[in-house]
Formats: C-alpha cells, structure tokens, sequence
C-alpha cells in the first residue's frame, strides 16, 4: 500500500473506527446517548430558526437580515470589504438555500432538500451581472452545487423522489466555466474577482490572496470528476502548484500576492485568514482524490508551521523569508487548526491547540475575530464575532477521534453561548463586539452550513456511519470515492509543472515528534528534529503565572520565559 493510502486509512481509522466501535461491535450502551439527543435535537432547532427565518424573510436573495426581517444580496459583497463595483442589477442567487442543501441531508430532511433542489433547478441562473470573489463563489456556491449533487444521486440517500436528474450538476459546470477566464494569466493564478456574465473586468485588481487561489482544487477537481471535464480541475491543480512553487526556502508562503508577475506583496503569514484553506486543501485534496503529490506538499508546509509559526500550543504570523515572528495574534479562523491536526493524526496537539482556542471563547463567552497574544487582549477594532464555525468544527473532529465526553461539554457550551447572545425573533445574528455583545444585522451563510452542521454532527453523527466524506472549508461533504482515486487522468498534468524540490521530511505527527523551533539548529539528531534539551515546561499547562518562577525556559531561545502583566508566561522581548 502507498504511504499515501497508508494515511487515508489511518485517517479512516481515526475517525471512523471509534464510531463503528461504538455502534456496531461494542455491546455497551452509549452513556451519552440521552444528552447527545437532547442536544442534536437544540441544534436541530437552530438550524431551523437560521433557515426558516432565511426562507421567509430573505429567499431568493443571498443572505438573511435577522434583525431587520430582511435580506441582502451579499454573494458579491463577500471579501468586497470597499464594496467596490457592485451592480445593482444583481438580484441574488440564493446563496444561503444553496448553502443549506447538505445541512438538510445531514439533518435528514429530505422533503426540504428536495423541494430546494427543484427550486434551483428551474431558477438558478449565472448569467447575472455579478462581480464575485472567486473563491468565496466557489466554496459556496460551487461547492454547494456539488455536494448536494453527489447527495442527491446517491442511491444509498433516498434524497429526492425521482424528478432529479443533474440539474444541479449542469448549474455547477456552468458556474465553473465561468470561473476558467480566471485562471487567464501568464502565472496560471487565477484573479480573485470575477464578473459571472462578463469575466475579468477591465483594469481588475491582479492582487489575491494565497486561500484565494489555493483552495480551489476540492471543488474544481470534484466537478472534473462527475463530469469528465479535466479542465476545472488542470486549472486549479496548474494554480496550486505555481503557488507551491513560490514558496520560501523555509517552505512558507506568504499572504498576498499578484497573479501576473507571480510576485509576493504581504511576506507575513500564519495559518489564519487568507491562508487557512491552502493547507487544509493540499491535505483534503491528497484524501479525496489519493494525490501523492499534496501530500508530500502537505507534510512540507505542516512542519514549516510547527516550525516557524508554532510558539508552545499558539501559533503566530511569521515572515516567510526569515521565519521570524510578525504578529502575535490568534484569529477566529485559526480555530480550524485543531481539526486539521485530527485529520493528519496529530491529536495531542489539536487537543492543546483546541483548548486554547476554547479558553479565549469562554473568556468571551464567544470567540472575537482577532486577539492580541502578547498583550492578552482583544483587538480594539476586530472584535466581532460573525457566527463563525472554526471551533466547532475542530471540537466536532476531536471527538470523533478521542470519544472524549469533554467535547460534549464544550460543544453544549458554545451551543449556549450563540443562543444566548445571537439568536432574536428573525433568526441568529453576527456580533459586532464580543465585549458588549452589539449585534449586527446579518446571517452568514456559513453560520447553516457550517456552525450548525458541525454542532449536529457532533452529538449526531448517524450520516458518517456508511460512508467516509471529505468536508470542504465551507463544510460541504464530498465523498472519499476508490474511482476518484483510481480514474487519475495522469494526462491532466502538464511535462513543464513545477516539481516539488527538497528534502523529504521522515514522516511523523510534527508535534509527536516534537518539530524544533526554527531558531534552534543545534537540535538535529540525524534527520530528524527533535524539541531543545533546554525546553522546561511552565509550571501550569495553561501557561498562566504570578511571577517569573512560575514560567519554564523557551525551547526556541533557551532563555527563561517571563511572567506578563497579564499573568501569562511568554518571551515578551522576543517580538
Ligand atoms: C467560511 O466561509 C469558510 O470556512 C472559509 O474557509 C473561512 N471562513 C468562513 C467561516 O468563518
């Protein structure tokens, strides 16, 4: 077997067998079972509130405004921070229905998905004057498309009652052709905006950001895949591979960069915002579609992390040229780290990396969108919190894989907490400041198919019991098939791509092996790299202190940590 089915089938194991454990071989009854019921049954509602709200007050248009009872047409909004170049002729795609098709499978309500396949299929159209980001579009709408495609296909679902013949799918590939003109420039990068009827805007920015074309090759691939049209998924894969092929001599890669000279802009990067999905979509690409290429690309870029960005169980931005320290910051989207580390068999330090993030949620009582580190506070103009699912999306990964009742509590918590502070009448709301808990007038879309799904999936997780999916970073399930794996047109891949240089890595969990921090050179035993002798744990896990004392030595520098004002220990001169 190759060492990539080996991972595919430890992954399986991980996540799969504990469950089957539990269901079918083990005979003792589910201690957990009534309070999983009651809480699958509170996450039920949830959902329900979000989408019968979204469907009364907001359908057909893209997003719902809860406290208003209304709605915005926000597909070309999304990452339109200057809302720049919207037309007012775009009337909405039904984004946030789109969205919902695979919750209402997982939630097993096929009446619901049924009649909301129908209705796209006779209505949806994409020839609308409509200038969207490229990947906010095709984790949504195009990911939204295929998965409920596959869903509703599948004989095994008894989704739709017959009417349904590849509507959906016909929509998708419209959609992805639409997105081709994109990835029109001399680098293969694609642009980061689009004009759904007319292409690439005259004078388009040539500015995107490395999550904007790196994760592209789940959807891409898998509409390749169902429809024998290599060309969604040679465009993606040309992309992902010439922004692999800028990496630093570190193996990082960098935030911002421009997809005609092929240039960095922004050197600084972490695992947070515009960069997240790319790691997430070279380890999910390697499961879906059994590439060994992603995942040697992968185990490169998951031991530059622990090496560069990872400080204790946190993870700052680091320089991709130096690998030094840019921003100490924990962001919302971070949070996916964890269940990221879950899949690659790292579960120790999700755990860790998990509390962390959970400590700063139950400090809040919500999770706000950027939080300073080394000053132990929130950011003064970041501190929203949009409905996001990150937390409970690692939270839901880690109780697959350890079976911890601790992973109940915490989900129940969060559970709580967004019911208390962003449900009203119209539905749940984003919050603007998690210190005052403001609310704000809108809905994600991601808050259905993501947050709800995620928190269903962990106290009910009967839809993976057959099948083993992958979730794409908008939660849409795709299903690990042997053919996608098997049927690999060899002929998609081009002579002149950029091969992967360097030394491959031994392969191990990084945090099992405890991957040194880059500033240490003097810890390389053999091949492999272990943690610094020098490193002495603080005295408490949660790194809290009172003084000096408290604090251990940094593995990185061999110095002695320092006790903050704050009361965390940190090497606060190292930055
Ligand atoms: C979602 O659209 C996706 O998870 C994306 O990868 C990151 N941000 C949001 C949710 O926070």
């Amino acid at each position: 077997m190759s060492r990539g089915n080996r991972w595919a089938r430890s992954l399986i194991l991980l996540v799969i067998l504990p469950h089957l454990c539990i269901e079918i071989y083990c005979s003792k009854p589910d201690p957990f079972a009534a309070k999983k019921k009651r809480m699958s049954e509170k996450v039920r509602q949830m959902f329900y509130h979000g989408y019968d709200n979204y469907m009364m007050h907001a359908f057909p248009h893209d997003e719902l405004k809860p406290l208003t009872k209304t709605f915005t047409n926000s597909l070309s909004e999304l990452g339109n921070l200057k809302l720049e170049h919207l037309s007012e002729k775009y009337n909405g795609s039904a984004l946030t229905l789109i969205e919902s098709l695979s919750s209402l499978a997982i939630l097993g309500n096929h009446t619901e998905f049924e009649k909301g396949v129908l209705w796209l299929s006779e209505n949806l159209t994409f020839d609308v004057d409509a200038r969207v980001n490229l990947f906010e579009c095709n984790i949504r709408v195009l990911g939204g498309l295929v998965s409920a495609h596959i869903l509703a296909t599948d004989s095994t679902n008894r989704l739709t009652k017959g009417t349904y013949k590849s509507q959906l799918l016909n929509l998708a590939t419209e959609l992805g052709e639409r997105f081709l003109p994109a990835f029109n420039t001399p680098t293969g990068l694609p642009y980061a905006w689009i004009n759904l009827k007319y292409g690439v805007m005259e004078n388009e920015t040539t500015e995107t950001s490395t999550s904007g074309c790196g994760s592209l090759i789940l959807e891409m691939g898998a509409l390749s895949r169902l429809t024998g049209d290599p060309r969604f998924e040679f465009a993606a894969l040309r992309a992902l591979r010439k922004l692999w092929s800028m990496r630093s001599s570190l193996n990082l890669l960098g935030t911002i960069l421009d997809v005609e000279t092929g240039e960095w802009i922004e050197y600084s990067s972490g695992i947070g915002a515009g960069v997240d999905s790319f790691y997430e979509y070279v380890l999910k690409a390697h499961l879906l579609f059994g590439r060994e290429e992603m995942w040697r690309m992968f185990q490169l870029a998951y031991i530059a992390v622990q090496k560069y960005f990872r400080y204790g169980t946190w993870y700052h931005d680091s320089d991709m040229r130096t690998g030094r320290a840019t921003y100490w910051q924990l962001t919302s989207l971070q949070a996916f780290w964890p269940g990221l580390q879950v899949l690659v068999g790292d579960v120790t330090a999700a755990n860790s990396s998990h509390r962390e993030f959970y400590h700063v949620w139950q400090k809040f009582g919500l999770l706000p969108e950027r939080y300073l580190l080394d000053h132990q506070m929130v950011h003064p103009t970041e501190r929203y919190y949009p409905l996001r699912p990150e937390l409970s999306e690692s939270t839901f990964y880690l109780y697959q894989a350890t079976k911890d009742p601790w992973y109940l509590e915490v989900g129940e918590a969060i559970v709580d907490s967004l019911n208390l502070h962003t449900r009203v009448e119209g539905g749940f709301a984003s919050v603007r400041d998690v210190t005052t808990m403001e609310l704000e007038d809108h809905q994600h879309s991601f808050f259905l198919s993501e947050t709800c799904k995620y928190l269903f999936l962990l106290y009910d997780d009967s839809f993976l019991v057959n099948k083993n999916y992958v979730f794409t970073t908008e939660g849409h399930p795709l299903p690990i098939l042997h053919s996608w794996h098997e049927r690999l047109p060899e002929a998609y891949i081009p002579s002149n791509w950029t091969s992967i240089k360097g030394e491959e890595p031994k392969r191990a969990s990084a945090m099992s092996m405890q991957i040194c921090p880059a500033s240490m050179h003097n810890c390389i035993h053999g091949n492999v790299q272990l943690e610094s002798v020098c490193h002495i744990p603080d005295a408490r896990d949660d790194h809290r202190c009172l003084s000096d004392e408290d604090c251990g030595v940094d593995s990185t520098s061999c110095r002695r940590r320092l006790c903050s004002m704050a009361g965390y220990c940190g090497q606060w001169r190292y930055h």
